[in-house]
C-alpha cells in the first residue's frame, strides 16, 4: 500500500510479478521527467480491472494522475484522455484478461488509428483478482477453477495479435529484468503511435511460472525467456513474425515503425481542413 493512498487497503501477494513491473514504470516515468523537463504531472495511467490494475494506486514516489476504469476498457478511456489533452503521456496498465478477453476488440480500431497511447500489459495467463480463472494466454488443458476438467481453447499468442492487428511498437520482456524493462518503456512511450509492452508477470498464488521463464541454467534447463537477438531489425515486419514464431519469450523489441504517422499528427492534419460549423453553412450544404 502506498503511503500517498492509505484509502487503499488492498496490497499484492509476497513475490508477484508486478511489483519489478511497478519498479520500472517508476523508473521510466523518472527518467522521462529528466528527459523531457516536463513535470510528473504531465504523464497520466488508466488502468483496467485486475491486479495488475492497482498498479495505478500503487506506484510509489512522485505521482502520476491516475485514472482507475473499467474492465476492459482501458483503450477507449485513454483515446478519450489524449483526444482531450493531446500534451500529456498517457499509460495504460492492464492484465491479459483484461486487454486480451473483454478488452480485445479495442486493439484493431486503436492500432488502425495508430493512437499515441503506450499500453503496459502484465500477462500472468491467468485471471489474478477474482481468484485463477483462466484468460486467453492460459495454456490448453490447464485446470482452473474456471476450467476443472482443463482449458479447451489454444492459448493466444499476443505478440502475433499485435503485429496482425498493425500495432505500431510490440516490446516484450519479463518482469524480473527491470533494468531493461525500464529503458524498453520509456523507448516505447517516446514512440510517435500506439505502442504496447506486454510483460510475463507470473502470479505466485495462481499461475507461478517464475522457474519456467527462468530455466535452471546448471542443470542444462533453457528457461522460456531470451534476449531478441542484436542483429534483428524491427522495422522489418517479417522478420518480428519470425521472432515470434521462434515460440518462448523474446525479450526486447519485437516492431518498430516509425514511419507510419500517428492519430493525433492524422487529426491536426483533418483539423487544418475543418471549417467552423455556423448554422448558414449547414444549411446551405443540405440545399439543392
Ligand atoms: C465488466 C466486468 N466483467 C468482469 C469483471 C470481473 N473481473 C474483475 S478483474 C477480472 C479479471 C482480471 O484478470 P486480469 O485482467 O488478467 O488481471 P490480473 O488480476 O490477472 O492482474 C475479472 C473477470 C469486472 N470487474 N467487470
Ligand atoms: S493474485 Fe496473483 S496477480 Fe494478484 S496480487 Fe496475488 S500474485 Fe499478484
Ligand atoms: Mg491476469
Amino acid at each position: 500500500m502506498s503511503d500517498k493512498n492509505p484509502e487503499y487497503d488492498f496490497k499484492w501477494c509476497p513475490g508477484c510479478g508486478d511489483f519489478g513491473v511497478r519498479r520500472a514504470l517508476e523508473g521510466a516515468f523518472k527518467q522521462r521527467m529528466i528527459d523531457t523537463e516536463q513535470p510528473m504531472e504531465n504523464n497520466v495511467v488508466i488502468a483496467g480491472i485486475g491486479c495488475s490494475g492497482n498498479m495505478v494506486h500503487l506506484l510509489e514516489g512522485p505521482q502520476p494522475y491516475g485514472f482507475h476504469g473499467i474492465h476492459g476498457r482501458t483503450l477507449p478511456i485513454a483515446m478519450g484522455v489524449k483526444m482531450g489533452r493531446p500534451d500529456l503521456n498517457v499509460v495504460i496498465v492492464a492484465g491479459d484478461g483484461d486487454f486480451l478477453s473483454i478488452g480485445q476488440e479495442h486493439i484493431a480500431p486503436q492500432a488502425a488509428r495508430n493512437l499515441n497511447v503506450t499500453a503496459v500489459i502484465m500477462d500472468n495467463a491467468v485471471y489474478g483478482l477474482t481468484k485463477g480463472q483462466s484468460s486467453p494466454t492460459t495454456k490448453m488443458a490447464t485446470v482452473t477453477s474456471s476450467t476443472p476438467f482443463g482449458k479447451p481453447e489454444d492459448p493466444l499468442n499476443p505478440l502475433k495479435l499485435y503485429l496482425t492487428l498493425g500495432v505500431s511498437y510490440v516490446a516484450s520482456s519479463v518482469s524480473t529484468r527491470v533494468k531493461d524493462l525500464t529503458a524498453t518503456i520509456n523507448e516505447a512511450m517516446d514512440h510517435d503511435g500506439f505502442s504496447i509492452v506486454h510483460v510475463q508477470s507470473p502470479c505466485t498464488t495462481y499461475n507461478n511460472t517464475f522457474a519456467e521463464l527462468k530455466g535452471n541454467p546448471k542443470e542444462g534447463i533453457p528457461g522460456l525467456a531470451w534476449d531478441v537477438p542484436e542483429d534483428h531489425d524491427p522495422s522489418d515486419l517479417d522478420a518480428a513474425f519470425d521472432l515470434v514464431d521462434e515460440g518462448g519469450v523474446p525479450v526486447g523489441v519485437v516492431y518498430r515503425d516509425k514511419e507510419r504517422s500517428s492519430f493525433q499528427a492524422r487529426i491536426d492534419e483533418i483539423n487544418t481542413k475543418s471549417y467552423d460549423r455556423r448554422l448558414d453553412k449547414m444549411i446551405d450544404s443540405y440545399s439543392i
